[in-house]
């Protein structure tokens, strides 16, 4: 009996077609582990949160560190229901304060008022992620401000003593993260200098990552030259239509000037596999602001980051900017469980289990076609050996809808896809819809509506015969977010919406527009005077819609002037909130062209991340002539540098023609900054 079923199992053995061999680089078995995660979280959270920095100078108090309601829980449970499967955290950044009471160092949490310096934040949140079963990962600078070592052995020395701190006490660490950006001023100690170091040499790479390795051997190590996970090479979260995994990785160090243009996509000749992480923060800034609570990101930027991520061969890290109670802002969560939940609407339901599948060519049993059904990383389609042009055709009874095309390739064989194309069966024939280049872990690709009984996925060009793990066909319900309106300084009114197979709907009146109700949005059109536009978007396809938006206009600007000889000047009045000018003055004047009732004004402070010369304390006036002149308004912005949004001023109606708005004090001294300077006629 035993005889016979070792007979039999020889005889399958030997059917069984012999697996592809691998195209080197291939990925390790940590780093196998780490591309199934793909989503996961950061967290900056640390003295910049306190000193309203982005980048501290290293000679911050530590008793300025004092979150009032710290729960480091409360991140870890964000992060797993926004799906994500880990959190790293800034144990310490440039500017040196630790999160975790370190032994060599007094600039730490230690001797801060936060628990009596009792607490110790990392062993908070490494129980936190592990009570939530997600990840735990650490950011550690090699650059440090505040070290009087900084540049010498001692520092290197400090940082082994510290990272074996991080390394030990703190269970297992899925990722440590070392940042590119160092050398250059800093406090050091005291010292007040610039100090430059060799980024190439003088951290003593090599050593660091041994050590590493030996007492987290499971982490990945993340760095711009990996060793096993890179930078994307910007920090907005995109990867790129062509993202190889294989990296010239000999030919890299962290934080080269040339990194993000010449490496950061990778290498198809690369000699190791070093694939991509996208970092990005759901607001402009690394850390909390309040400045930016009106700057997070929205849920059709991220969900572009999602897909130029994930769906283009990159990991995707998002970035939480902790505030100072020390927890996520509930400004954040808002739009991380937003994109979670699109996220599972879009692929919800993958329609590749209605259709017949077959392959041009398969290298035998254990490789068909219907591998790529399963949701197994193991199991893929695979061609016989020298058969690299080759396809799937994926059938239906009928014809289907979709919008999304998912590809993954089986990646423990390596990456081997150079090109590919996506068709479709129509009236006339195929029709090609899609021509790609890379696909490695995961591709997505985003397409308008699609109709048809018959699709076809062609591998074009691969080092080797295609290994396919997964192919999926989804039919995404339409992102429906409200139209962005916005009128020109002429009174032209444009409005946009992120996603094809979406119509816009609007009405002046105030009512809410539907498909029977008010106008089809076709083309921009003119609105002079000062009026409400309410706005929609509804699916083509069924009646789902947004939620109305009603934006108010005053008079358009067609005829003002600003009466400066500056060209730039005329920014202030362009409509547009990007363009901003700096007035060498405290007042600008500004002619509307003709006398007008108003009942108030509008400032619009600069939009940009970086901004400075806020309108603090001003004076509003107005004149009939442009030389007799008459206070309106005098008062102050007062939480302007906080929260640098429109600033709307009443006061009862007078008739103008001229208007000056005087800046009798800037937030920071600096000359007056303005984007946009507006009029309010509407009672
Ligand atoms: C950069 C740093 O300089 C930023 O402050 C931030 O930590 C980001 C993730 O990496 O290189």
């Amino acid at each position: 009996m035993f005889r016979k079923l070792l007979i039999l199992l020889l005889i399958i053995a030997c059917n069984s077609p012999k697996a592809p061999e691998p195209v080197l680089p291939i990925p390790s078995e940590r780093q196998l582990a780490w591309h199934k995660m793909e989503y996961y979280g950061f967290v900056h959270f640390n003295m910049n949160t306190f000193s309203d920095m982005e980048w501290g100078m290293g000679d911050e108090d530590p008793s300025n560190f004092n979150p009032t309601e710290l729960d480091t829980r409360q991140w870890a449970k964000v992060a797993k229901e926004a799906g994500m499967k880990g959190l790293i955290i800034t144990a310490k950044h440039h500017d040196g304060f630790c999160l975790w009471p370190s032994e060599y160092t007094e600039h730490s949490v230690k001797n801060s008022p936060w628990k009596n310096g009792q607490g110790d934040l990392i062993q908070e949140l490494a129980e936190s992620c592990k009570a939530e079963g997600i990840g735990f990962g650490i950011y550690y600078s090699p650059w440090d401000r505040n070290h009087g070592g900084y540049g010498t052995d001692t520092y290197i020395a400090y940082m082994k003593n510290q990272l074996t701190e991080l390394l030990s006490n703190y269970g297992e660490v899925f990722e440590v993260w070392f940042d590119g950006a160092n050398g250059g001023t800093g406090y050091y100690g005291g010292a007040n200098e610039d100090r430059k170091v060799d980024k190439r040499s003088y951290y003593e790479w090599e050593n660091v990552y041994k050590l590493v390795r030996e007492l987290q051997p499971n982490a990945v190590i993340f760095g711009d030259a990996g060793p096993d996970v890179r930078w994307v090479g910007n920090e907005h979260g995109y990867a790129y239509e062509t993202t190889w995994s294989n990296l010239l990785r000999d030919s890299v160090y962290a934080g080269m000037p040339e990194y993000a243009e010449m490496y950061s996509s990778g290498q198809e000749n690369g000699s190791h596999w070093v694939p991509a992480e996208a970092d990005v923060s759901i607001r402009p800034g690394w850390y909390y602001h309040a400045y930016e609570d009106h700057k997070v990101k929205s849920l059709p930027q991220l969900l572009d980051i999602y897909y130029r991520s994930i769906g283009q061969n990159s990991a995707l890290l998002i970035n939480f900017p902790v505030d100072r109670r020390g927890l996520v802002h509930e400004k954040d969560v808002e739009q991380i469980m937003k994109l979670s939940t699109k996220i599972k609407e879009d692929f919800e339901n993958d329609l590749i289990h209605n259709a017949k599948l077959v392959a041009s060519n398969e290298r035998g049993k254990g490789y068909g076609a219907d591998k790529v059904l399963d949701n197994e990383w193991e199991t893929y389609w695979a061609t016989e050996d020298g058969v690299v042009n080759s396809s799937i055709e994926i059938t239906y009874p009928q014809k289907i809808r979709f919008n999304r095309f998912l590809i993954q390739e089986f990646i423990a064989l390596g990456q081997r896809v150079k090109s590919f194309s996506l068709e479709i069966q129509t009236d006339e024939g195929w029709q090609e819809i899609h021509q790609g280049t890379t696909i490695g872990a995961k591709r997505i690709l985003r397409l308008d509506d699609h109709y048809t009984d018959k699709i076809r996925l062609n591998i074009l060009d691969a080092k080797a015969s295609p290994a396919i793990s997964k192919v999926g066909v989804f039919d995404a319900p339409k992102l429906l977010v409200q139209p962005v309106i916005h009128r020109d300084k002429e009174g032209m009114v444009s409005m946009e919406i992120p996603e094809s197979g979406v119509d816009i709907y609007y009405t002046l009146d105030g009512t809410i527009p539907s498909k029977s109700n008010g106008e089809q949005y076709t083309a921009p059109f003119i609105l002079k005077n000062a009026g409400k536009i309410t706005a929609i978007s509804i699916d083509q396809n069924s009646d789902n819609s947004s939620e109305a938006l009603t934006q108010n206009f005053d008079i358009a600007k067609s005829n003002w002037r600003v009466i400066h000889d500056d060209p730039n000047s005329k920014n202030i009045i362009d409509a547009n909130p990007n363009t901003n000018w700096t007035n060498p003055k405290d007042e600008v004047i500004i002619d509307l062209g003709e006398l007008v009732h108003i009942n108030g004004f509008e400032y619009l402070p600069p939009q940009g991340r970086y901004f400075s010369g806020l309108v603090f304390k001003y004076r509003f006036s107005g004149s009939a002539d442009g030389k007799n002149w008459r206070d309106l308004a005098v008062g102050e912005f007062s939480n302007i540098h906080n929260n640098p949004i429109k600033q709307e001023i009443r006061f009862g109606n007078t008739q103008t023609r001229y208007i000056r708005l005087t800046s009798l004090e800037t937030w920071d001294g600096k000359p007056t900054q303005y984007a946009e300077i507006g009029v309010i006629t509407q009672e």
